[in-house]
């Protein structure tokens, strides 16, 4: 019996998924794919996950396209491919959007499409060991997966020029410098501290969240006077969560508050 690709935890107040291909240090094939959107699918839709956790097994976080399977025979011909419009365009758009915060555990190399979906998540943290890699130049292609949008919005036009153009691998450490990914840490204690923030997510203001997501991200297409009136907008919708109700009240009455993430009462 072959293991499944895409092994999925519930913990309390959140999901864990890992990425499992560790032979292929996780690159990508389509039923990988396909198992992943339906794990995410699976965490979207139970009402009581309140984060999503997103590691590697082994020694890998994930290399990206499963290069074997591009591999042409004598004489073959390369034809125009669809895995951007059917399966990394959506995981990434799906990431951005989902209600909840997205923290990656990079616990080795995340190379090609794989460092640009670790990206993609809300929290990077990074184990001692792992690096980062645009290795797309090597194999003669562009960044995907957003990477020619995240990187240069992460770490600026001259750094996101060189990672792309060199794909010289960046460690975790360097990640963090450079303001790429929010934490390196050892990698003894990587999943111990990946854990800690998902449990301090399954017990926060769920929709306020959802909601601080959505002001960021739009934030790079807005100027100032469109992002004021969408804060104003969101702001609003927040002030009516039954969480804000509660972080007032447990911070006049000077106790941790209990936030159930729900919409409304
Ligand atoms: O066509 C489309 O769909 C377009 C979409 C593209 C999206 C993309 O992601 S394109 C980019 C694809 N990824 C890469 O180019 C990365 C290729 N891998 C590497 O450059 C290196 O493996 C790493 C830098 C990631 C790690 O190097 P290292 O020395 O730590 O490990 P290794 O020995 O190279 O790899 C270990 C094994 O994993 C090895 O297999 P083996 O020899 O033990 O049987 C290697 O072949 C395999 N592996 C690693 N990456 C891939 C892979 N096999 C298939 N596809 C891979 N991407």
């Amino acid at each position: 019996m072959t293991e499944s690709s895409i092994l999925s935890e519930v913990r309390a107040g959140y999901h864990v998924i890992t990425l499992n291909r560790p032979e292929r240090l996780n690159a990508f094939n389509d039923a990988m794919h396909e198992a992943l959107r339906d794990a995410i699918a699976q965490a979207e839709a139970d009402e009581s996950c309140r984060a999503l956790l997103i590691t590697g097994a082994g020694r890998g976080f994930c290399a990206g396209q499963d290069l074997s399977d591009r591999l042409l025979k004598p004489g073959e011909k390369p034809l125009p491919r669809k895995s951007l419009e059917i399966y990394y365009n959506p995981l990434v758009r799906k990431l951005r959007a989902l209600p909840f915060p997205v923290i990656a555990a990079v616990n080795g190399v995340a190379a090609g499409a794989g460092c640009n979906i670790a990206l993609a998540c809300d929290i990077v943290l990074a184990g001692r060991a792992a690096s980062f890699v645009q290795s797309f130049a090597k194999i003669g292609l562009i960044p995907d997966s957003g990477g020619t949008w995240t990187l240069p919005r992460l770490v600026g036009p001259a750094r996101a020029r060189g990672l792309a153009l060199l794909a010289e691998p960046l460690s975790a450490e360097k990640a963090e410098a450079w303001g790429m990914i929010w934490k390196c840490v050892d990698d003894a204690t990587l999943m111990e501290e990946a854990h800690k923030l998902c449990a301090h997510f399954a017990a926060a203001p769920t929709v306020g969240l959802a909601l601080i997501k959505r002001a960021l991200d739009e934030s790079w297409n807005n100027n100032l006077e469109t992002q004021l009136e969408l804060e104003r907008e969101l702001q609003r919708e927040a002030s009516l969560t039954p969480d804000y109700a509660e972080g007032v009240r447990a911070f006049m009455e000077k106790r941790a508050p209990s936030f159930g993430g729900r919409k409304r009462t």
